[in-house]
């Protein structure tokens, strides 16, 4: 550990002036890096590492927040031990002596969710950004800032936001280190609990600098700072944030990401949501691949043929679930590269080829279970940072979904620090509470996970939570088709974000709450991939019909492989399907429901009510006229005018 003696005030605030530092504007011409080393103590790492224009960025941002301390992150585990101590004395984190380096961390309880009301881009137009609404209807698909108010939004809140704080600046990689699909940020933080974070969920230290040395030296600008409430006092000084001022804010032009106010996982672990799906699908749209809110497994059949999926469901909706299922259909076997981001490229030979850019896992807790999710429960119990889960007396935690026997005898203290009893009336976990675990610990991870050429896609599919009216699963006719089916998704909110109440929202491609540009452009993107090379079949999923009576029709989890199967087999081909007017559905016997626990109403599952798919269609011609207006793309408005005279004839 270097220590470099503080230098005169004098210097530092002549530094200061001298950098005049603005965020979100080109780097000075000037730097001086040395002197602002000078007048900081950098406390851990070698900034003699950093490249000059991380040098340059670093230096504005040590201008902007005022930091004590300078901590260069490498990535070691001396490193992380280093931090959970600190996090430890500060009573942000406290050891769960059950397990193998288990943490927990409770949030101030205002900080528990993503913001999306509070999540801008920066565009010069505001149709950059989001569809022009007709008749000032409210935009929901993102929120556009002009830079006049971003650069106000960041003068008010980031000068000296980090003052008595240790900066910490993590190189990371999105992807596997030096794969040519993966991409690279600067995350600077001040806390400890990001770079934690940040240190599973990406691959993150000196070897990212090392191939930002050898490459074109070109990075993501991440700027975090869970900042100081106006009245100067945190609620829960364990746990500092503004929730009164968080703002996200992106700027697609500069790749540039600035995000103040929470510590909270979708808006701090900048890597995540901000770099890997609201700037990377503005670069995607550059460079003429995906950047996609989805999943990707492999699945092998009982002939021992491997395939791959990705696959789009909304926040908490069982993504990653599904990409651990351990499959009930006899002689299947599913692996899994992902449970939340693919990038997808095609190669030279036409194949669409997709990435996982995490490195880690940040699932949904409550709900994981032995019953549902095995294999999350062998993968969670090492190396993890729990949030706003339950603990339990012997050193453990809970959430709602786990058994008894996963419990114990042991009694239980909610999120918020509280015994609690299942007589308390109210969760004992946040119902976003969280685990972030290394992906790499998943017993079932894939071979392939990390192979820089990424895997070949075959099948895509959509889904949400679909309590009536929308079949099992059914396939689209062509890739215009599935296009827009993916536009059409809607599902019930969930907790992940801040709504209130379970309502059916739209959530196309599940990604309204991360486009990074104007939604009708991303259509017209996905529209133009059929020219690029041979694209993946598309079929739409509900694992969550109800029936009249409010029973869930379909059991889920390992019976989800039944789907697959039949997905597979359309992807080899096979004719096992019947026309339907809102796509293709598995034809009378197809689905393999054989050995299932418990009877199946199929019937059900599948009906198409006609009243429903003539309000669903209204729905959707409302939407993409409130929301989409004149950027809907001709090929997606003629899908839904052959989806309302299908279903006219029904
Ligand atoms: C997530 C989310 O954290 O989608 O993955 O909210
Ligand atoms: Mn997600």
């Amino acid at each position: 550990m270097k220590c470099i003696k503080l230098c005169p005030k004098s210097i530092i605030v002549q530094a200061r002036k001298s950098l005049k530092s603005q965020l979100l504007v080109a780097a000075p011409k000037h730097y001086n890096f040395r002197l602002i080393c000078r007048a900081l103590s950098v406390n851990y790492g070698d900034a003699k590492a950093l490249t000059p224009a991380v040098k340059a960025y670093v230096e504005q941002c040590v201008s902007l927040c005022q930091p004590d301390q300078l901590h260069i992150c490498d990535g070691s585990q001396a490193e992380s031990k280093q931090l959970q101590q600190l996090m430890l004395k500060q009573g942000t984190i406290v050891p769960l002596s059950k397990y193998e380096n288990c943490w927990l961390a409770r949030t101030n309880p205002a900080d528990v969710a993503r913001v999306e009301s509070k999540t801008f881009i920066c565009t010069p137009r505001k149709e950059q950004t989001v569809p022009v609404t007709p008749n000032a209807t409210p935009g929901t698909l993102g929120n556009w800032i002009s830079e006049a108010d971003l650069q106000a939004a960041i003068a008010e809140r980031f000068p000296g936001s980090m003052k008595g704080r240790t900066m910490y600046v993590i190189p990371f990689s999105m992807g596997p280190v030096g794969s040519p699909l993966s991409k690279i940020g600067i995350e600077i933080t001040d806390s400890p609990y990001v770079v934690e974070s940040m240190k599973i969920m990406t691959r993150a230290g000196s070897k990212v600098l090392q191939v930002l040395q050898q490459g074109d030296g070109q990075f993501v600008k991440c700027l975090h700072s869970v900042g100081t409430p106006a009245s100067g006092t945190q609620a829960q000084p364990s746990w500092p944030c503004d929730p009164e001022r968080t703002i996200i804010l992106h700027k697609p032009a500069d790749n540039e990401i600035v995000s103040y106010g929470s510590g909270y996982g979708g808006n701090s672990l900048l890597g995540k949501k901000c770099f890997a799906l609201r700037i990377g699908s503005t670069i995607a749209k550059r460079e003429g691949w995906l950047a996609e809110h989805m999943l990707i497994l492999g699945i092998t059949n009982p002939q021992g043929k491997k395939i791959y999926v990705a696959a789009a469901f909304p926040s908490a909706c069982g993504k990653t679930n599904l990409a651990m299922m351990t499959p009930t259909l006899p002689g299947y076997k599913v692996e899994c590269v992902g449970d939340d981001i693919a990038w997808m490229k095609f190669d030279s030979k036409g194949v669409l080829r997709a990435i996982n850019p995490e490195n880690g896992f940040f699932g949904v807790a409550p709900g994981t279970s032995r019953t549902t999710n095995p294999i999350a429960m062998d993968t969670i119990f090492r190396n993890t940072v729990f949030t706003n889960v339950a603990s339990t007396s012997d050193g453990g935690v809970y959430w709602e979904g786990m058994s008894a026997a996963e419990m114990g005898s042991a009694s239980i203290t909610d999120w918020l620090g509280k015994p609690w009893s299942k007589d308390s009336g109210k969760p004992a976990a946040h119902p976003n509470s969280r685990f972030c675990t290394p992906a790499a610990q998943c017993p079932i991870i894939d071979p392939a996970w990390e192979d820089a050429a990424g895997v070949p896609i075959s099948a895509i599919l959509f889904g949400g939570r679909r309590p009536a009216g929308v079949p099992l699963v059914y396939e689209a006719r062509d890739w215009a088709h599935g296009v827009f089916m993916g536009a059409a998704m809607r599902s019930e909110s969930t907790a992940a974000a801040e709504h209130k109440g379970k309502m059916i929202m739209h959530d196309p491609f599940a990604m309204r709450p991360f486009f990074g540009y104007n939604f009708g452009d991303y259509l017209s993107h996905w529209l133009s991939m059929e020219q690029r090379g041979q694209v993946p079949k598309i079929f739409h999923v509900n694992w969550f019909r109800k029936s009249d009576e409010g029973k869930f029709l379909w059991p889920g989890f390992g019976d989800n492989s039944r789907v697959l199967d039949w997905v597979f087999r359309r992807v080899q081909g096979e004719q096992c399907y019947e026309e339907s007017p809102i796509g293709r559905l598995p034809s009378e016997g197809a689905l393999n429901v054989s050995g299932m626990q418990g009877k199946v109403d199929l019937t059900q599952l599948f009906e198409l009510p006609k009243e429903f798919w003539q309000q669903e269609a209204k729905e959707i011609e409302a939407y993409f006229k409130a929301q989409v207006g004149e950027h809907l793309p001709k090929a997606v408005a003629a899908q839904l005018g052959e989806l309302k005279a299908r279903v006219a004839k029904m």
